[in-house]
């Protein structure tokens, strides 16, 4: 009896972690509005390469080259303003989570060259059906993608 109940919770606990990274659909959603210029929904390899590279800028406040966490935490009104006031204080704490574990060198800070796996990799890995374009449902497995390398 016991193991099997340990096996359904672990079960259950693996499912529900996997379903909900807390923000990950409002990111999602974040991402598409900046990225998607052609304004299609959906985000091709270009569409990627470019927005990732302009929100390095973006994030990137006093252009020092690298991004700090403090720098995100700049940013909440203007993520506030986007995706609503509870909306934006989990986005800023996922993205400080994502960036959290591009920082390789652990200085605390991203540089450009650690931020740039993102477009490498990641497209490749979030185009779940490969049809070379991103959907926001593909999308908002962002967090969890990277969270779990
Ligand atoms: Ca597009
Ligand atoms: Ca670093
Ligand atoms: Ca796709």
């Amino acid at each position: 009896m016991k193991p099997l109940l340990i096996t359904l919770l672990y079960v259950f606990n693996a499912h529900t972690l996997r379903a909900a990274v807390p923000g990950a659909e409002s990111l999602a959603k974040l991402i598409a509005h900046e990225f998607d210029t052609n304004s299609d929904d959906k985000l091709d390899q270009g569409e990627w390469q470019n927005g990732i590279s302009g929100s390095f800028d973006k994030l990137d406040t006093n252009r020092d080259g690298s991004i700090k966490t403090d720098e995100v935490d700049a940013l909440s009104n203007d993520i506030a303003a986007e995706a609503g006031d509870i909306g934006g204080v989990i986005i800023v704490a996922l993205i400080k989570q994502v960036l959290l574990t591009l920082d390789t060198d652990k200085d605390k800070a991203v540089s450009r060259k650690e931020y740039d796996t993102l477009t490498d990799g990641i497209f490749t890995k979030l185009d779940t059906d490969k049809n070379s374009s991103l959907t926001l449902a593909e999308l908002s497995e962002l967090p969890e993608k990277i969270l779990a390398k």
